[in-house]
């Protein structure tokens, strides 16, 4: 039996962006998102999240879903252009209004509510003025939160302040292939260290208005394993673990940047200055918990990009999803287990743990994902193996409570435990549902 106490949280979690639609009602400014999914070619199969899962609109059926499902928790993320349509200044009170009625029927239905402040939907005001690049971007983040965390203090169980910096950094300012869509590698260090910055401010400002409850951040992380033995492969697994979990886990731990990167990235031509001591004070005293977003593992092999000098390999034979991530679940304990050595985080919560299927609605009305579940039941007995072994895991999220859009790939990838018809909106419980309200229910499996 695999088995979890009854402190530990078990919850779901989504996105702002992805489920809400509603993108231009009762007062909502621009998000990055909503640009970037109206510009051609962006998105995979050409659909925005304007209407998206319209849980805007019908976040009371959903409640009733989390209800059933019987979650302790629910993570979502609030809209920052709901609440300040032009990213500071003027507050939407409709906007304010449809989070303070989601945390009160959560909070009704005894449902603890987890709060990330960023899900990636920046205002695009601020993004016309410089985005992540800029300071006043972080100034205005420090705003928004501090607003947000006076207006529901301890109602919100968990606070989060960004998810996943390295998506936004990288992917958003390099690759380009998330919102904003730029390729400026020195502008994606820039945008990290602004992304770092502007949560040890916030941190700060949580602390200062003394709430009495949790707050940290949400990492994309993952192992990393070179493809051979070779140096050149083991120097490039090395760079890419630099990159997605020591560039972010040292300033938050250890209050700066890795040496080895920053001298990479200095050779590289991208120098970037260090944090002053007062910065790096606020970094390490940021975390009441680490939340930990883990998926897949990398391979890596030497490449030619002009960064990194690094890319992701394939492994023979390994099983991938239709994301073309490794389903690798002893990755989970390995990334907890190192976390928790390297760098002795308090808490730990795995706040996104999901797999995407291209599951089919049955003419008799069911969706069997088995698939799923194998994928879930691996990754908490993985999970519970780092337990054992003493990391401090407090609780639990699947990616995600129902299909939602998945950002470039559009409505192509489902990951939900709910199945959502986008044609007609209606939410269908999947097979993977009734197997995690089983796996809460029994506070573990067999
Ligand atoms: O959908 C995303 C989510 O927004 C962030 N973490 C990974 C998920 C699946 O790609």
């Amino acid at each position: 039996m695999v088995e979890f106490g009854p402190e530990f949280l078990f919850g779901v979690a989504t996105a702002s962006y992805q489920i809400e639609g509603a993108w231009n009602e009762d007062g909502k400014g621009e998000s990055i998102w909503d640009r970037f999914s109206h510009t051609p070619g962006k998105i995979v199969d050409d659909s925005t999240g304007d209407i998206a899962c319209d849980h805007y609109h019908r976040y009371e059926e959903d409640i009733k879903l989390l209800k059933r499902l019987g979650v302790d928790a629910y993570r979502f993320s609030i809209s920052w252009p709901r609440i300040f349509p032009e990213g500071r200044g003027r507050v939407n009170e409709k906007g304010l209004d449809f989070y303070r009625r989601l945390i009160e029927s959560l909070r009704e239905n005894a449902i603890r509510p987890v709060v990330t402040l960023y899900h990636w939907d920046l205002p695009q005001t601020l993004e016309e003025r410089g985005g992540w690049g800029s300071e006043e971007t972080v100034e205005a983040f420090k705003e928004y939160a501090h607003f947000l965390f006076r207006i529901f203090r301890e109602e919100v169980e968990l606070w989060i302040t960004h998810n996943e910096p390295w998506v936004t950094a990288f992917l958003g300012h390099s690759e380009g292939r998330m919102a904003p869509g730029k390729q400026d590698f020195a502008l994606a260090l820039r945008v990290s260290k602004n992304l770092l910055l502007s949560h040890a401010h916030a941190v700060s400002i949580f602390r200062e208005e003394g709430i009495r409850k949790p707050i940290g951040i949400a990492l994309n992380l993952a192992p990393i394993y070179p493809k051979t033995e070779n140096d050149a492969d083991r120097q490039a697994a090395l760079r890419f673990d630099g990159c997605l979990n020591r560039w972010f886990l040292d300033p938050l731990f250890r209050g700066e940047f890795p040496e080895d990167m920053v001298m990479w990235y200095r050779r590289k031509g991208f120098p970037i200055p260090p944090f002053s001591d007062s910065e790096s004070r606020l970094l390490t005293k940021s975390l009441d918990f680490l939340g930990i977003n883990y998926c897949t593992r990398y391979v890596l092999e030497h490449g030619e990009d002009p960064a990194l000098e690094a890319r992701v390999a394939r492994v023979p034979g390994g099983e991938y999803s239709s994301m073309d991530w490794e389903v690798y679940p002893s990755g989970m304990s390995e990334i907890v287990c190192r976390v928790s050595v390297d760098y002795s985080p308090r808490a730990i919560y795995i706040t996104e743990n999901g797999y995407p299927y291209p599951d089919i609605l049955l003419p008799n009305g069911s969706v069997v994902d088995e698939e799923r579940i194998a994928y879930l039941a691996r990754h908490l007995a993985s999970l519970h193996k780092a337990m054992v072994l003493g990391c401090p895991v407090k609780g639990y999220f699947v990616w995600s409570i129902m299909d939602n859009f998945e950002w470039s790939y559009g409505f192509s990838k489902r990951f939900g435990l709910v199945y959502v018809d986008y044609e007609t909106l209606q939410r269908i419980p999947k097979q993977s549902f009734f197997w995690y309200q089983n796996v809460i229910r029994r506070r573990g499996f067999e």
